[in-house]
């Protein structure tokens, strides 16, 4: 066995399916024994901002490890920014850059692709990430890789493994197998009883589910918990499509003032609530009615449960939840079956010749889900973020944290290599200039995503903010035109009645993505993202 092989059953054996990557000649003989070996799948792309997303999307949708394999320099450092939303949100993903050789570094020269130092790239990707090693003694590698590949898992964060471009095929040892988090059983124990204590003594207790609850694998254990618990559950925006498929009633998805009321004074006036893998973030609280006091409240984050004014450090969610449901037990008898109820009453999409808006998105794609069964929604940032805030109950990954754009399409490109699932991608004409270009691999990568692009002809969510702002109007691109040269369907659309027509023709159409160019005026937003609008001027800029 080589390095290669022995990294990569280790990533197999920690989720893995698949690599997104881009090679260059500090990595070649990296991907030569990927290619070489067979083990893992190798999906190139063509900017590697694409490559962190996909991978990113791959790890959010399956569970497990994410994957990016770049080059060092140009590469790595393209892949900065995608790193940086992973970190941000919780992700696992795994970054291998190539490395110069151990000679190459030892040359004097100045190397291609250096930056100040050999090591800068190390020091940047430090700030990234929460495990890092270099493999370049093949005696350390295998305890190197399986620190960091659990550091990833039991953080959910990204983590940097660097391969000198001399190391790939060293023989090397098989990776020890992976390790289960630690913990202090006795504190564990005591933790879940005040925990529960405290709901209890709550008159209006509520528990807000959040994307710890995907990336640990806990939405079952969850759903059971909560069914037990029988309080209120709602989501926030990034655990938006959190608990799809479980038989649970979401009251809905917190976002303060720019949400349903009934759910922002559910949440604002609780005096129990748990704030279960909640990223605690501006994007929905800092739009309260009534500014939540996170003392008051019982955090569960990072592996840390605050309660009031002390911490529990050390307390994995997954066997949280255990010691909680050891001390819940199920009601008796089987619960009637629940009725899912989606985001509101199935509005019937208008078939009219009326133009369209984000909101008739919204309603037209929960017609089709009502009709045609569920589909996963990769999204970007933009106006089509908060639409997706009115889709049905349907899996959803989208940056409603970090809210860097271009995330869309390649999101939806490592959703369906992951797990098979053709989903629908919404990204505004903004997002898609920046990497709507990577549909040209859908076919080579086996996807064929459905694409609805929020065509404003307007970076309007900026326009919002700042209505004077001519650099907003950036004009009308024809993405439809554009589709068949990237090897898909492009239909322009611009009434109500093309886009119930385009969308189901789309859907029809197998093997080749289906891109919908949805002309929408600037200036017209959905109700959602009006909504938050106010309430930021209205709470962060007064008099504005
Ligand atoms: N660059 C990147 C990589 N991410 C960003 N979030 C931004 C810049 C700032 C930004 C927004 S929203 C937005 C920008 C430029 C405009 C989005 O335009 P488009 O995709 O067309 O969507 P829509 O027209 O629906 O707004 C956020 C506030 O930071
Ligand atoms: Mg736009």
């Amino acid at each position: 066995m080589n390095l290669t092989q022995a990294l990569l059953a280790a990533l197999t054996a920690r989720g893995a399916t698949e690599i997104f990557g881009i090679p260059g000649d500090f990595a070649l003989p990296l991907f030569r024994e990927f290619e070489r070996s067979g083990l893992l799948p190798v999906h190139t792309l063509s900017h590697e901002p694409a490559v962190g997303f996909a991978a990113d999307a791959a790890a959010r949708t399956r569970g497990g490890l994410g994957v990016a394999a770049v080059t060092y320099g140009a590469g790595a450092f393209n892949l900065v920014n995608a790193v940086a939303a992973s970190y941000a949100e919780r992700v696992p993903l795994v970054v291998i850059s190539g490395a110069p050789a151990a000679h190459e570094a030892a040359s004097g020269y100045l190397l291609h692709h250096q930056v100040k130092t050999l090591d800068t790239q190390w020091r940047v990707f430090g700030e990234l990430t929460v495990d890092r090693a270099r493999l370049d003694d093949a005696r350390r590698a295998p305890d190197q890789i399986a620190r960091v590949l659990d550091s990833a898992l039991v953080r959910s964060r990204p983590v940097y493994l660097e391969i000198p471009r001399d190391m790939p095929a060293v023989a090397c040892d098989a990776v020890p197998s992976p390790a289960l988090p630690s913990f202090d059983p006795e504190r564990l124990a005591a933790c879940a009883d005040e925990l529960l204590d405290r709901l209890r003594s709550a008159s209006r207790p509520v528990l807000m589910v959040g994307v710890e609850v995907r990336r640990y694998g806990l939405e079952a254990k969850v759903a059971e918990l909560a069914r037990r618990l029988a309080i209120p559950v709602v989501t926030n925006v990034m655990g938006a499509g959190l608990m799809a498929d479980e038989d649970i009633s979401l009251a809905g998805t917190y976002l303060g003032l720019a949400g349903d009321p009934q759910v922002g004074a559910l949440v604002e006036q609780s005096d129990g609530l748990l704030l279960l893998g909640v990223i605690v973030s501006d994007t929905d609280f800092a739009v309260s009615a009534r500014r939540i006091d996170i003392r008051h409240a019982i955090h569960v984050f990072d592996g840390d449960v605050a309660m009031g004014h002390h911490v529990y450090h050390g307390m994995p969610p997954a066997e949280l939840i255990d010691a909680l449901l050891a001390r819940v037990p199920a009601p008796a008898g089987t619960p009637a079956q629940r009725e899912r109820p989606g985001v509101g009453p199935a509005a019937r999409p208008a078939e009219d010749g009326e133009p369209v808006t984000p909101h008739d998105i919204a309603v037209a794609v929960n017609a089709l889900m009502r009709e045609q069964g569920s589909l996963p929604l990769a999204c970007d940032v933009g106006d089509c973020l908060f639409t997706a805030m009115e889709i049905e109950r349907t899996p959803l990954v989208a940056p409603g944290y970090y809210a860097g754009m271009g995330y869309g399409v390649p999101a939806g490109l490592g959703l369906q290599v992951a797990t098979g699932q053709r989903p629908i991608v919404l990204v505004g004409d903004g997002a898609f200039a920046m990497t709507g270009w990577e549909l040209g691999n859908a076919a080579r990568c086996g996807c064929d995503p459905i694409v609805l692009v929020f065509n404003n002809a307007s970076w309007e969510m900026l326009r919002a903010f700042q209505s004077e702002s001519r650099f907003n109007d950036i004009g009308r691109w024809d993405f439809a035109s554009m589709a068949a040269g990237m090897g898909g369907d492009g239909r322009a659309v611009r009434t109500r009645a093309e886009l119930r027509a385009a969308l189901q023709a789309a859907h029809a159409t197998r093997g080749r993505f289906q891109l919908l160019d949805i002309r929408i005026e600037p200036g017209v937003r959905s109700p959602t993202l009006q909504r938050f609008v106010a309430a930021v001027k209205r709470l962060s800029m007064p008099g504005s």
